[in-house]
């Protein structure tokens, strides 16, 4: 069972403008490990040039010693793609990162699903991309695009996801993040723990409290170990909601609870919008959610098909645009 630290109290304020320094500490420090170009960028070249570097390296301190606390995050002042690329020198082709000097705990994939949300996608990376090098993570980030004007099908992205990043490297946890969600602290690491985690459990849009004591929704981590378990998530929630009860009934069903961040660890936002188009809620979910320990093992990541139809690699995300079908 996880027990996390007690949270001191804090005068927000003072911490903030205290973090913002020590950001720009940490910030200096990532950029000085980089600029070399040594390892040429393929991926067999650095599977083995990693090998033998592992062996000499330690493992990275839990919790990293590079984490700051508690976060300013808003959404006034746009932020462009190229300005996140200059932020943030590590990062190498596919919005990929792993700490220079120790060896990360977990190598962790992080699936977006996704679909005309450049706006959002932008402050994501701009919040995101610091925090999880601060994290000492070995990650890749994943924009799942649904393709076409198809209703969208939030869970089937995700296992997309999980089956196209698990392609590219050894990943052991998948980290389920909704694009407009961004946490306010970065103790509330991006990573897998002995139960499947809750991330996102008081968002600002409830108020900073859970919804339900159910609810497994906005931003989640799974292990390999811990998504095989449950065959991953159904493929059959075409429209807004369900699919994150879905998941919840699943891992319920095979015995295991939900971990969580406590305190101020867990506060995000979630930016502001209206509701898309195409993602109308789905009249089918209650049903499928009353039947979900019934029909799991027939769909999950054991029936998954879906046709890759772009890969884009920009420095900051490996974008998939995917035809998922239609319901
Ligand atoms: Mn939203």
């Amino acid at each position: 069972m996880f027990v996390e630290q007690e949270v001191r109290s804090l005068d927000f304020t003072q911490s903030f403008v205290q973090n913002q320094q020590q950001i720009h500490q940490v910030q200096r420090k990532l950029e000085a490990h980089t600029g070399s170009t040594e390892e040429p960028n393929t991926s067999s070249t650095l599977a083995s040039n990693s090998t033998v570097k592992e062996k000499e390296l330690e493992k990275c301190p839990d919790p990293s010693p590079l984490l700051v606390g508690p976060l300013r995050v808003e959404f006034s002042t746009p932020v462009s793609l190229d300005q996140v690329r200059n932020e943030n020198p590590a990062l190498q082709e596919g919005g990929r990162f792993k700490p220079k000097d120790c060896v990360a705990l977990q190598k962790v994939a992080i699936i977006i699903p996704f679909r005309k949300r450049d706006e959002h996608l932008k402050f994501w990376l701009y919040y995101l991309h610091p925090i999880l090098q601060r994290q000492q993570l070995d990650y890749g980030v994943y924009v799942i695009n649904q393709d076409g004007e198809e209703t969208f099908n939030r869970a089937k992205l995700l296992n997309v996801g999980y089956a196209e990043a698990l392609k590219e490297y050894d990943y052991e946890c998948f980290v389920f993040s909704d694009v407009d969600l961004i946490p306010m602290d970065d103790r509330n690491t991006y990573k897998c723990f002995s139960q499947p985690r809750h991330l996102s459990v008081s968002m600002d849009k409830f108020g900073f409290r859970l919804p339900y004591n159910q609810y497994f929704g906005g931003v989640s981590s799974l292990s390999k170990e811990q998504y095989l378990k449950i065959n991953g998530f159904p493929n059959n929630y075409w429209g807004w909601g369900g699919e994150d009860d879905d998941i919840f009934n699943r891992l319920s069903s095979k015995g295991m609870s939900i971990s969580r961040p406590s305190g101020v660890i867990g506060n995000c936002r979630m930016i502001r919008h209206e509701r898309d188009k195409q993602n109308d809620p789905n009249p089918q979910r209650f049903d499928r959610i009353a039947h979900t320990r019934e029909t799991m093992h027939r769909d999950g990541i054991n029936s998954l098909s879906y046709k890759v139809v772009r890969v884009e690699k920009d420095q900051l995300f490996t974008k998939i645009t995917v035809d998922v079908g239609k319901p």
